[in-house]
């Protein structure tokens, strides 16, 4: 096991690392920006850099800054948490040549998963279902770009091959409409990835947003965790997550499991890993795959009993896999409620001193949250400030418990998004379970009109 790792991120996820890094018995360097100085993660990890002023760019960004300090400090790993530098392959091999483990896959895994063609054609390789489309870049010849369109039927939709999370996506109801969607996305994907290539997709009007997460090891072990219901989101932004995802059959869910098993297995793939699909009509559709830990990786811990960022640091110190799929058992059921610091209808940011913060507690009530009372939001970063994660024997129960977790919640001195929160965990639809990845946006939008 590593003697020492530096956490490369801020927030709530700095502070979910160093409590894993404490269990395995591992020292602690956080380096930080100087908007973040006076944060209690900050203060309680063994050792803490300041790399830069607050903006990102010039401190949780700063690849030369981070790897400085990872040098001062004697570290043998550097952990990226989610956002900032996670999905960096350049980063990632960085890190390596200058002689640290970087937790998490190998830099050519990053660089293939961050092109959403090659991620796709490694998918198709491995018998992961993914939405039929063009099958590849798309060609420049207009009409053989009409031809692919036809064959897949409208609507289609384009994406970047650069892009991912949303960034740099087109729908195309109409063959009228085609090719200048195209012109269109291959020019903002140039501007904003440096890769104009493009490709099509069938458009899928009311999925639901699943994904199976995986954890692998240096020697070609894969498991799988079960999956998370993601699709109550808004803009792309998750807002309430959970496992398992109500309503798929186990066998489902399993059959695709094994494939995303056998997919990580034939790339060498290693650590934690997410597969994205969209479900609809009782299909999974690979999307992308994401290659860090991510936001809503408890609710998988709360089925599994598995603490995914131990995990994590243990595979990346070259450690087999404890488990083998049959250990994985499933047990029970989670929701997380993010927390952001927001105006919870308007959803504009809402930085500033927090005044009072009263965390709920009880049974089957986990709070992953850097806040307290006198902390200052600091207005450079993300609006979350926390997670509210409840778990049950049933999905009634964790509703139940999340509905008196969220009641007993009190945040003063900033507006938060606990109200919109309190709405969802009383609506008949998301109690109904099932509501697919357009549910709050138009939810909202009745709210308003
Ligand atoms: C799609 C889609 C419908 N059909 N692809 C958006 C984020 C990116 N990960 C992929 N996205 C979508 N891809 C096909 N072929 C709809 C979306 C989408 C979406 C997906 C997941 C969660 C929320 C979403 C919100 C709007 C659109």
């Amino acid at each position: 096991m590593f003697d020492k790792i530096l956490i490369a991120n801020r927030g709530e996820i700095a502070l979910r690392i160093q409590r894993a890094c404490r269990e395995l018995g591992v020292k602690t360097v956080v380096v930080h920006s100087e908007a973040d100085t006076e944060a209690k993660y900050v203060k309680l990890a063994d050792e803490s850099v300041c790399i830069g002023p607050a903006a990102s760019r010039d401190s949780y960004l700063n690849i030369p800054a981070i790897i400085s300090a990872a040098e001062v400090t004697d570290s043998e790993a550097i952990h990226p948490g989610y956002g900032f530098l996670s999905e960096n392959a350049d980063f990632a091999e960085r890190v390596e040549k200058s002689g640290f483990v970087f937790i998490g896959p190998r830099p050519e895994t990053i660089r293939i998963m961050g092109d959403k063609v090659s991620a796709k054609d490694a998918m198709r390789a491995s018998g992961v279902p993914v939405v039929p489309g063009s099958d590849g870049a798309l060609p420049d010849d207009p009409k053989e770009i009409i031809r692919i369109a036809r064959s897949v039927g409208y609507p289609v939709i384009i994406k970047a091959s650069g892009g991912g999370g949303g960034r740099g996506m087109r729908v195309v109801n109409t063959e009228a409409a085609l090719i200048n969607a195209v012109t269109m996305t291959r020019a903002e994907a140039g501007a904003a990835f440096g890769n104009p290539s493009v490709y099509l997709e069938k458009f899928l009007e009311n999925p639901r947003h699943i994904e199976i997460q995986v954890l692998a090891d240096e020697f070609r072990n894969a498991v799988y965790l079960g999956e998370r219901d993601c699709s109550m989101q808004r803009r792309h932004q998750k807002v309430i997550e959970e496992a398992p995802a109500p309503g798929i059959a186990r066998r489902l869910i399993d059959r695709i499991g094994v494939r995303c098993t056998e997919a990580c297995r034939k790339m060498g793939y290693r650590g934690a890993g997410t597969f994205e699909f969209l479900f609809e009509d009782g299909e999974f559709y690979f999307i992308e795959m994401n290659t860090r830990v991510q936001v809503e990786h408890p609710v998988t811990e709360q089925i599994t009993g598995i603490d995914i960022v131990q995990e994590q640091i243990r595979v990346a110190a070259g450690e087999r896999l404890r488990f083998k799929q049959r250990d994985i058992r499933l047990a029970g059921h989670a929701i997380e409620c993010r927390i952001n610091a927001e105006d919870p209808y308007k959803f504009t940011p809402s930085p500033g001193r927090i005044t009072s913060w009263h965390p709920p507690g009880g049974p089957g009530v986990r709070v992953d949250s850097h806040a307290y009372t006198n902390y200052f939001v600091p207005p450079n970063y993300d609006s979350m400030i926390g997670k509210v994660i409840t778990f049950g024997d049933t999905r009634e129960q964790a509703i139940m418990r999340m509905r008196i977790a969220l009641s007993e919640m009190v945040v003063e001195g900033i507006q938060t998004n606990l109200p919109l929160h309190r709405d969802l965990l009383a609506d008949s639809s998301f109690v109904a379970g099932g509501t697919s990845i357009h549910y709050l946006e138009n939810k909202l939008a009745q709210r308003r009109g």
